[in-house]
């Protein structure tokens, strides 16, 4: 586990990002935690995630254009990660955002901000069976702009339609590199590291029986 992936899940559970419990998630299972992106919700913290990302970014050496987050999650999160990378790393690129419904007055259309054009990274929050992603990836898909990759702030590692991993499935069928900024496996490590969680710690490895992906 690098420094900064310790300190992200320091930081995501003291702002209760990062929650230990019950809870149904979007695909029916019953999870032992979950991840609510939509509690980066103060200036510092957006400020805080943005860094996150960009560090994500630059190990995984994705090469890409301009940034892009699906509604709604992904909207702060690529706005924060814009401005993290301009301002850390000397990277000032353009992104864009969309919207669920097309608005046909005005300026029309799904896309929000810069145009979408040549290698997109996308920015989203979560990936579990790797539904929401698709759905956002065919948006780009559709346009004339490519998919570069894709960065999560957490993959859940878990089975997607078939066996293998929901970011596996993606990367295979879009030729694509999913990054993430921690896994379910570096949460479990760190709850070994930490020690005194251990009813938390045996919950989440039963569940990664249940749902974990083969690879
Ligand atoms: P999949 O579409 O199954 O990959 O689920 C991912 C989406 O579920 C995310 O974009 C979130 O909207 C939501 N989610 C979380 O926000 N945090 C979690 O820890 C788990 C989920 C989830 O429902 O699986």
């Amino acid at each position: 586990m690098f420094d900064y992936q310790r300190a992200f899940i320091q930081f995501a559970l003291e702002h209760r990002i990062l929650r230990f419990g019950e809870f149904i998630l979007k695909s029916g299972r019953r999870s032992p935690y979950f991840f609510n992106a939509g509690r980066f919700a103060t200036g510092q913290s957006l400020i805080q995630v943005g860094r996150y990302y960009a560090q994500a970014i630059i190990g995984s050496r994705i090469d890409f254009d301009m940034l892009f987050g699906p509604a709604y999650k992904g909207i702060p999160l690529a706005c924060a990660t814009a401005i993290a990378l301009a301002e850390h790393h000397g990277r000032d690129v353009p992104y864009a955002f969309d919207r669920k419904e097309t608005k046909t007055h005005g300026e029309g259309g799904k896309v929000i901000g810069a145009p979408l054009h040549g290698r997109i990274l996308m920015i989203d929050d979560v990936i579990s069976a790797g539904t929401s992603v698709r759905e956002s990836v065919a948006l780009i898909a559709a346009s004339r702009a490519s998919l570069a990759g894709v960065v999560i702030a957490l993959d859940r590692q878990e089975r997607g339609e078939g066996a293998v991993a929901a970011t596996a499935e993606l990367e295979a069928n879009h030729s694509v590199p999913v990054a993430a900024i921690i896994t379910l496996d570096t949460l479990i490590e760190y709850l070994l590291e930490q020690g005194g969680r251990s009813a938390e710690l045996a919950a989440m490895q039963a569940y990664r029986a249940a749902y974990g992906a083969s690879c």
